[in-house]
């Protein structure tokens, strides 16, 4: 019967690429793999996000594939409350950056096909919290 799940599996990943049905993640962390694109929002978006979070989403696209993260919105606690992004290395992450405030970058392309974001809060006070779109994109050429 494994198979039949598998096929199943491959049906309900191909039906996801061609409809290109944009999925969205917000709960405090979780793996998402075998997405093209998608969202990933504080919990509790667009209301305000808790206080003494400790969120970690990985996110994973195809091998051949980098990802790139644009900010829908996005509003923390400066210098209280943090987004930090990484991006998988040989045998760990590196940082591509830590945000706070309303200050993410316009588009941060990672070159490769796996990085983390980390959403951290401090104990008191929150924001609206982001939504960001994340997106595989074909790694043509390392500049
Ligand atoms: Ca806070």
């Amino acid at each position: 019967m494994l198979w039949c799940w598998k096929l199943i599996l491959v049906t309900t990943w191909m039906l996801h690429r061609h409809t290109g049905h944009a999925q969205e993640w917000g709960d405090c962390g979780g793996n998402i793999t075998g997405q093209s694109s998608g969202f990933v929002h504080s919990p509790n978006y667009p209301g305000r996000y808790s206080n003494n979070l400790d969120c970690t989403w990985t996110i994973e696209v195809n091998e051949w594939e980098g990802v790139s993260l644009t900010p829908v919105s996005f509003n923390l606690e400066e210098n209280f409350d943090w987004l930090g992004v990484y991006k998988k290395g040989v045998d760990n992450f590196i940082s591509l950056g830590l945000f706070t405030g309303t200050n993410f970058t316009e588009k941060l392309v990672a070159w490769s096909h796996t990085i983390r974001l980390v959403f951290r809060t401090d104990y008191s006070y929150s924001e609206d919290g982001f939504k960001i779109h994340f997106e595989g994109n074909k790694i043509t050429e390392k500049i």
